[in-house]
């Protein structure tokens, strides 16, 4: 059976999977992912509205086979999932052949796997930050099923994202104990998974709030303070999501470059905020400036080892047709095509990398260079200034001239096809 027959795409006019930028094609670049989650289970209801959307696939097997079916089409070769969005609620083993025969036949990888620990009842008051052991221990089965499955699928990396990891009020919580619970939690998983011998990244989804009033993994910095805490910094990377960024009060590209100044990048969830709106509405990308600077980053440091963009983002509740998903992905995937050919061309002209360098080159010199290497103390510091009277110009930081630069790549383009 097929669901998307009737329905073709309307072309990409930057990304071109197979166009090499830098030395590596666009689609080894980018690791494009489409998610089960919003893009097949989601019915479009909301805290005040119920489901909208009437999707032409009724069981599991269904919506296995409609999810590799639209991945294809959008000439995509990465997927994610959680286990109940694959499984519905029952056991994820009873999918997994399904899921392992569809990736064969269509050539599709599994960028990562997630177990949600928010949904059922259980997780009321956390997962592995419970009051209760016996939640805990519920959790530790639910992860270790899914991980299994993600290993028997050869996922690329497994994510945590703790929805319920937090608190909603002082007054009850013990934040110690769940803190160390948290810690516990993460130790065990990087045991089991070097024990099973599992080659993917583990990662950890940072999130502010929602559904918790404060979560324990609220940004990367305070991700990589607790995981040097509990001496895990060395086995797990972050999912930086764009939309959680923002909510943290923070952007993309300050949560990316914050990870790769403490060699904790991973991946990404490409989506976006609403300035206006104070919670997730996981809307596809459409911001090339902010995508841009973070392919930059990314670009500069290498590029993606085992992450992607896996597009964590739904349509609005208003887009009821089949041709909305579509134009939903094309719409975030072109974003971020476009981001990265902007992204090649800001590093082949090396003009940002040269500001920068210029900007910081007084630590190249013998002074700058015996700070840093400790070679001076604060006295010997300080004297210095006093002998050598120095008394240091400030200097312009050129934000609008590159601003205006970075305005002039974005917008450069070839004539735009009517859609
Ligand atoms: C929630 C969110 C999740 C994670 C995986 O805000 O982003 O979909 O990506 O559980
Ligand atoms: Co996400």
């Amino acid at each position: 059976m097929n669901f998307f027959q009737n329905i073709q795409p309307t072309e990409y006019q930057f990304y071109k999977p197979k166009q090499l930028v830098l030395g590596k094609t666009m689609e080894e670049h980018l690791r494009l992912s489409v998610c089960f989650w919003h893009t097949f289970c989601w019915q479009g209801t909301d805290m005040f509205g119920k489901s909208v959307f009437e999707r032409p696939w009724k069981t599991k097997e269904e919506k296995i086979r409609a999810g590799f079916e639209f991945i294809e089409k959008l000439s995509l070769k990465y997927y994610t999932f959680h286990d109940v969005d694959v499984a519905d609620e029952g056991p994820l083993e009873e999918v997994v052949g399904l899921m392992a025969e569809e990736m064969e036949k269509r050539q599709i990888e599994l960028l990562w796997g997630t177990a949600n620990l928010t949904g059922h009842p259980r997780y009321l008051a956390g997962a592995a930050t419970n009051p209760d052991p016996y939640v805990f221990a519920s959790a530790v089965h639910q992860v270790k099923e899914t991980l299994d499955a993600t290993h028997q699928l050869n996922g690329h990396n497994y994510v945590l994202w703790g929805g319920r990891e937090g608190y909603e009020t002082h007054l009850n919580t013990d934040m110690a104990q769940e803190l160390n619970q948290l810690g516990r939690f993460l130790s065990l998983l990087a045991d089991y998974k070097h024990k099973i011998g599992f080659k993917g990244t583990l990662l950890i989804e940072p999130k502010p709030h929602e559904p918790t009033k404060h979560q324990y993994d609220f940004d990367v910095a305070n991700v990589y303070a607790f995981l040097q805490k509990h001496g895990l910094e060395k086995e797990y990377k972050v999912n930086i999501e764009c939309n959680h960024a923002t909510l943290s009060g923070h952007t993309l590209p300050h949560e990316v470059a914050y990870a790769i100044a403490h060699d904790l990048f991973g991946s990404i969830d490409a989506n976006q905020g609403d300035p206006l709106l104070g919670w997730d509405t996981d809307q596809f990308p459409s911001d090339i400036n902010t995508y841009t600077q973070t392919l930059y980053l990314i670009l500069l440091n290498g590029g993606f080892q085992s992450g992607g963009f896996n597009l964590d983002a739904k349509v609005r509740r208003q887009s009821l047709d089949l041709e909305d998903l579509f134009y939903g992905h094309v719409l975030g995937i072109e974003t971020i095509a476009k981001a990265l050919l902007n992204a090649a061309h800001l590093i082949e002209t090396g003009h940002l990398q040269e500001i920068v360098r210029k900007r910081y080159q007084g630590w190249e010199t013998d002074f700058g260079k015996q700070i840093m290497s400790g070679k001076m103390s604060f006295e010997t510091i300080s004297n210095y200034v006093k002998t050598n009277k120095i008394n240091p110009k400030p200097v312009s930081g050129r934000q609008e001239y590159i601003e205006l630069y970075l305005n002039r790549i974005n917008a450069e383009h070839e004539d735009v096809a009517l859609i």
